[in-house]
């Protein structure tokens, strides 16, 4: 069976969500942290953790790079025994893996190729500057910068959302990882929603799609936040 590693309201959230729209039957293996010396657990992975050193582990206390050698979650290990690495390849595998669901446009027509441009954009420019920004404590200029990316991908996305209800004029996959990544954008960089309230309702209906809630219970309360940042914002 379909197996996907994951960190609890980690960046493999958005493919839990998308294995789970889907319909395709899975299991969930958590990754985890140890001191590199230790062993012992470590509760929350930040910056001092990082500097201490750390090795990610699986199952019982199996290292993650057994798995995957960068370590890195989301990986998923399809029936077939491939391992599947990053989020966008991951998202493309799945929408392909259900057609019946419509996750995403019909492969190689022209959508689908606006559908593989914001995978890459978010990846590239949303969710790394999220990474540089909270893992290696930015600050000044070069921080200034990878957030302002940040936000003018977001803006964007705002703007088709106000026009059409969706990024792409209809629900998709690029729906979930940007809904993801909104959200740890705003907790972690940006500090408020004030700048996108009037879409509130799109975060809303994606946090009441039946998927999208099974998700964030499963994952547990380092997913809850995914349901309330509009609410702060509010
Ligand atoms: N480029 C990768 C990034 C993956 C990534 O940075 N994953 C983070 C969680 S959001 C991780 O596994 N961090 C653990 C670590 O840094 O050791 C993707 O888009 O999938």
């Amino acid at each position: 069976m379909t197996k996907l590693f994951y960190i609890p309201g980690a960046c493999s959230f958005g493919p839990h969500m998308a294995l789970r729209e889907a319909s395709i039957p899975f299991s969930l293996q958590r990754v985890s942290f140890v001191d590199e010396r230790s062993g012992e657990p470590i509760a929350v992975l930040n910056r001092a953790a990082r500097e201490k050193g750390y090795r990610a582990v699986y199952g019982d206390n199996r290292p993650f790079r057994e798995i995957s050698r960068k370590a890195l979650v989301p990986a998923l290990l399809r029936d077939d025994g491939m391992l599947l690495t990053e989020g966008s390849a991951i998202y493309q595998f799945i929408a392909q893996a259900a057609p019946r669901k419509s996750l995403a446009p019909p492969e190689g027509s022209r959508e689908y190729y606006v559908f593989l441009s914001w995978l890459s954009e978010i990846a590239s420019r949303v969710h790394k500057a999220i990474h540089v920004i909270s893992h290696y404590g930015l600050s000044g200029d070069i921080r200034e910068q990878w957030k302002a990316g940040l936000i003018e991908c977001l803006d964007r996305a705002a703007d088709l959302i106000r026009r059409t209800g969706y990024i792409l004029g209809e629900f998709s996959l690029v729906d979930l990882y940007a809904f993801m990544n909104w959200h740890v954008a705003v907790d972690v960089v940006i500090g408020d929603f004030s700048r996108w309230l009037d879409i509130a309702d799109y975060f809303d209906r994606i946090s009441a799609r039946p998927a999208v809630s099974e998700a964030i219970v499963t994952e547990g309360t380092q997913a809850r936040y995914f349901r309330s940042i509009v609410g702060v914002g509010r």
